[in-house]
C-alpha cells in the first residue's frame, strides 16, 4: 500500500501524496511523500516560517550576540525559553532578553530604518560587553524594504568595535522554516567564514555541525572531543561564539548532525576550502559509538576511541537495559522536524526495543524521506506536514503508547490520555550521546508508565478523543 488518502482528507485529495505507509518489498524510491512544498491551505500546518528557522534555530542560540529583530514585537516571541539552549559560563543573560524594534502601522507606512538605527545602538548601549549582533529582516520590514546594509553601515561606522551579520530572511521567503536554514547557512559563509584566525591548539580539529545545545546536548559531546583531545573549532552553533564561527574555514573536518539545517554549510566549505564532510548520528548508544569511530578513524586515534567507548558503555548501558526491559514494545509516534526522524527511529528500536508507528515530518525534504523510510520498519507511517485532523486519525488507527512532538501537539495529545515527550526541546534532557540516550529513555519510561494514565480509563478515553475530535471538526 502506497500512499495514503485519509479519511479526514477526503475533501483535499492532494494530501493522498503526503502521506505513505511502507509495504512490504516496496521500493521507497517510487513511493517518497512529496516535501517541501507549500501547505496546502487550510490544513492546519505546524509548520514555522522561514524568518523562524533563521532565527529560532540557528542564529538565536549564539551565545555572546544581541538578537536584533526588526519587525512588530510577536516576530520576538520565541526565543532561548522556548527552544531551551543554555550556555555555559552563565555570563550570557542577554540570551534571555528579547530584542526588537517594535514596529507599529505608522513605521510601517514611514519606514523603520531609523527605528532600527535607534534600536541598535540601544542595545549596545544596554549591553557594553557584547559587540556582536545579528540583525533579521521579517515580513513587513522586507515587504516595506528598509535598506537593512545602509542602516548597518550607518552604525558601524560610528562603532567600529562592532560586527553585525544581517540575515534577511522574512517569514514568507520559503514554504517552512528550511529556507531560513539555508539562507543563514550560505549568508554565514559569504560574509563571515574567514574573517577570524582561529587559535590551533590540537593536531585534530573539526567543527561540529547541526547541533544546537538543546538541554545541554553540545556541552554533553563536547566532553567526549575534550576526552578524545579534539578541537572544536567551532560548534554551528550550539553554546557557540560569534567570533569562532567565523574561523570555521581553518577545521580539518566537518562533522555533521543535523543533515537539514546545516548540511549546506558543510558542503559549501568543501566546495570553497576543501574540508571533507562526515555524516554522524549523535543519538543512541550504537550511532554515538559508530560516530565516534568514524571521527577517531579520520584521525587515525581508533584506541582512544574505543577507550572512550568502553568506558561510557561501562557506565550508562546497564542503565539503558534497565530501561529497554521495561519499554520493550512501546509503540512509538515521532512527529518533529524531520531529521529526528531518520535519526531516532532505528536508535530507540535497536537500543530500547522500541517500535516506531507514525512519523511526522514538519519540513523535511525528500532526501529526509528518503533516509527515514530506509531505516523505517514495513507498517510505518510517513507523513509530510501533517496537520491536527490527520494527528487524530492516525493515533486512532495505531493507538501508540508515547509521542515525541513538540508542546502545541502535546498538549493536545496529553487530552486524548496519550503521553508524549517534548521531541524539539526535550524534558529533561541532554538527549545526545550516551547519557543523554539514558535520559531519552528516562522520560520515556517516566512518560508510558505514568501512574496517572492507569486512573483514566478507556471508556473515559475513548469519550475524550470523541469530544476532542467533534470539537476540532
Ligand atoms: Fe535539525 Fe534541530 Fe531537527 Fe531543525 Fe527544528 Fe529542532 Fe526539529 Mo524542532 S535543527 S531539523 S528546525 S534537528 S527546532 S534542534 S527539534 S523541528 S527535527
Amino acid at each position: 500500500m502506497p500512499m495514503v488518502l485519509l479519511k479526514c482528507d477526503q475533501d483535499i485529495p492532494e494530501r493522498e501524496k503526503h502521506i505513505y505507509l511502507k509495504a512490504p518489498g516496496e521500493s521507497t524510491r517510487e513511493f517518497l511523500p512529496l516535501a517541501n512544498a507549500a501547505t496546502i491551505p487550510g490544513t492546519l500546518s505546524e509548520r514555522g516560517c522561514a524568518f523562524c528557522g533563521a532565527k529560532l534555530v540557528i542564529g538565536g542560540v549564539l551565545k555572546d550576540t544581541i538578537q536584533m529583530i526588526h519587525g512588530p514585537i510577536g516576530c520576538a516571541y520565541d526565543t532561548w525559553h522556548t527552544k531551551r539552549y543554555p550556555s555555559d559560563d552563565g555570563k550570557h543573560f542577554q540570551l534571555k532578553y528579547v530584542w526588537s524594534t517594535d514596529m507599529k502601522e505608522s513605521h510601517i507606512v514611514f519606514g523603520g530604518e531609523k527605528r532600527l538605527e535607534k534600536a541598535m545602538h540601544e542595545a549596545f548601549d544596554e549591553m557594553p560587553h557584547i559587540k556582536r549582533m545579528i540583525v533579521y529582516t521579517t515580513c513587513p520590514t522586507a515587504l516595506i524594504g528598509d535598506d537593512i546594509p545602509a542602516t548597518v553601515k550607518r552604525v558601524t561606522d560610528k562603532r567600529p568595535d562592532v560586527d553585525i551579520f544581517i540575515v534577511e530572511c522574512p517569514g514568507f521567503a520559503g514554504v517552512s522554516q528550511s529556507k531560513g536554514h539555508h539562507v543563514l547557512n550560505i549568508g554565514w559563509i559569504d560574509h563571515k567564514v574567514g574573517t577570524v584566525e582561529p587559535e590551533i591548539k590540537s593536531p585534530y580539529t573539526i567543527n561540529f555541525i547541526g547541533d544546537y545545545n538543546i538541554q545541554g546536548d553540545t556541552q554533553l559531546l563536547q566532553q567526549y572531543w575534550d576526552r578524545l583531545g579534539i578541537q572544536v573549532i567551532a560548534h554551528f552553533t550550539g553554546n557557540a561564539n560569534y567570533d569562532d564561527l567565523r574561523g570555521m574555514h581553518r577545521a580539518q573536518l566537518n562533522v555533521v548532525n543535523c543533515a537539514r539545517s546545516a548540511g549546506y554549510i558543510a558542503n559549501e566549505l568543501k566546495k570553497r576550502y576543501g574540508i571533507p564532510r562526515l555524516d554522524i548520528d549523535s543519538w543512541g548508544f550504537n550511532y554515538m559509538a559508530e560516530g565516534i569511530r568514524k571521527v577517531c578513524a579520520f584521525f587515525g586515534i581508533e584506541e582512544k576511541g574505543e577507550e572512550l567507548i568502553a568506558e561510557e558503555y561501562a557506565k550508562w548501558k546497564p542503565q539503558l537495559d534497565w530501561y529497554k526491559e521495561r519499554l520493550k514494545g512501546t509503540k512509538m509516534a515521532i512527529w518533529t522536524g524531520g531529521p529526528r526522524l531518520w535519526h531516532w527511529t532505528k536508535s530507540v528500536e535497536d537500543d530500547l526495543g522500541v517500535r516506531v508507528v507514525a512519523m511526522s515530518s514538519k519540513f523535511g525534504h525528500e532526501e529526509d524521506f528518503e533516509k527515514v523510510i530506509a531505516r523505517g520498519q514495513d507498517g510505518t507511517y510517513y507523513i509530510d506536514d501533517g496537520n491536527e485532523l490527520e494527528f487524530f486519525e492516525i493515533i486512532d488507527l495505531i493507538k501508540p503508547d508515547v509521542i515525541f512532538t513538540g508542546p502545541r501537539v502535546g498538549e493536545l495529545v496529553k487530552k486524548l490520555h496519550i503521553p508524549y515527550v517534548n521531541g524539539h526541546a526535550y524534558h529533561n534532557g541532554p538527549y545526545m550521546g550516551f547519557e543523554g540516550f539514558v535520559n531519552l529513555a528516562r522520560d520515556m519510561y517516566n512518560a508510558v508508565h505514568n501512574p496517572l494514565l492507569s486512573l483514566a480509563a478507556e471508556d473515559i478515553r475513548g469519550g475524550g478523543r470523541v469530544a476532542l475530535k467533534e470539537a476540532a471538526e
